[in-house]
């Protein structure tokens, strides 16, 4: 049966017999893909199950976009068809959420993630730390451990890479060094993902296709592809696409999350600078922005060399971005 003929099942919504059609116990499952009203839910088998939203399910909750990419979901597999009934979502562990504009609902891109992988390449795009600190803190608002991976080591010398690894290793963050000519830093790649759920981010052009396929050169990937199996290319609002990992765990390939918006207000946002919390709370001035009152101990610390100019530059600059 194909997935045309499921979804007219489903969306007829016919009363199926249970004589012919036992009912089966609620299996617990991954949702790896979405689209407007449709989940397909990942059980273990070879192929994820397409299932609808119980009508009631969320008339007493707040879940804003209700079930997103990453979801634990119970579904009842009743159906004349292989299909079935989200009828119950599970407590999330981790969110990796954005405001797509002002006033708009928060949108749960990937939930239950346990890494952020941000790839940025050291050259061909030059290296932006803007990128990866606005993605540091979307990743600690959510829960997600950040792991940078620096990319196309071959085209840098070495120098040029120490010092951005040891600030970003001295920010609590794991930093892999790659470079796909000599297959340097796949291993330790490969071993980090392993069983483990990560979102892949970065700009365009940063090696994240490549790095895919040399770490899983048989592997049938639609990381980063437009088209889907109907030929008719995606719908406009490109979601979050979960893949099962031939070494166990998942990647998540999420388009609309290259040029994340951290979901964090301004007053909040110092707290999710890891280097800062030492010196917060001491500023002259209660609720201190730290962009131009006097008396400031994170401009001090600044001054002393404790924070990076960088660092601080970045967050001048997602303060501004969160105000405007
Ligand atoms: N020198 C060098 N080039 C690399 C390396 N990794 C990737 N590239 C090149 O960088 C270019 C972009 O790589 P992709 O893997 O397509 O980048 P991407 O991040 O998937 O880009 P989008 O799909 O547009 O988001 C390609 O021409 C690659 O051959 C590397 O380690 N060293
Ligand atoms: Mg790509
Ligand atoms: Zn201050």
């Amino acid at each position: 049966m194909n997935i045309e003929q499921k979804v007219k099942i489903l969306s007829s919504n016919q009363k199926t017999d249970p004589q012919n059609f036992p009912r089966q116990l609620p299996q617990i499952g991954t949702v790896v893909r979405r689209t407007k009203s449709f989940y397909y839910v990942d059980i273990g088998e070879t192929e994820p199950r397409l299932c609808r939203i119980r009508g009631n399910l969320f008339q007493r909750n707040s879940y804003t976009n209700k079930i997103s990419v990453g979801d634990q979901v119970e579904i009842d597999l009743t159906a004349a068809t292989d299909a079935g009934w989200i009828i119950r979502m599970l407590p999330r562990s981790t969110t990796l959420s954005r405001r797509p504009s002002i006033g708009a609902p928060v949108q749960v891109l990937v939930s239950n993630a346990d890494t952020l992988l941000m790839v940025a390449s050291l050259r061909n795009p030059p290296f932006r730390s803007g990128l990866i600190d606005r993605f540091m803190v979307a990743g600690s608002c959510g829960g997600l451990e950040p792991v940078l991976i620096l990319s196309k080591a071959d085209l840098v010398p070495a120098a040029e890479i120490t010092p951005i690894r040891k600030l970003y290793s001295a920010l609590g963050c794991t930093v892999l060094v790659t470079s796909i000519p000599d297959s340097r830093g796949l291993n330790k790649l490969r071993a980090f993902l392993k069983n483990r759920t990560s979102v892949l981010s970065g700009h365009s052009g940063v090696g994240k296709s490549s790095l895919i396929s040399a770490l899983f050169p048989d592997w049938n990937l639609r990381i980063g592809s437009v088209s889907d199996k109907s030929g008719k290319g995606r719908h406009t609002t490109r979601m979050a696409e979960m893949f099962r990992l031939p070494i166990g765990g998942f990647i998540v390939d999420t388009p609309g999350i290259r040029e994340l918006e951290p979901l964090v207000t301004s007053e909040e946002l110092d707290t999710h600078f890891v280097e800062f919390n030492p010196y917060l709370g001491k500023c002259r001035f209660k609720g201190c922005t730290h962009l131009h009152e006097p008396q400031c101990n994170i401009k001090d610390a600044l001054a002393a060399g404790n924070i990076t100019e960088q660092r601080y530059k970045s967050y001048c600059a997602i303060f501004e971005s969160l105000k405007a």
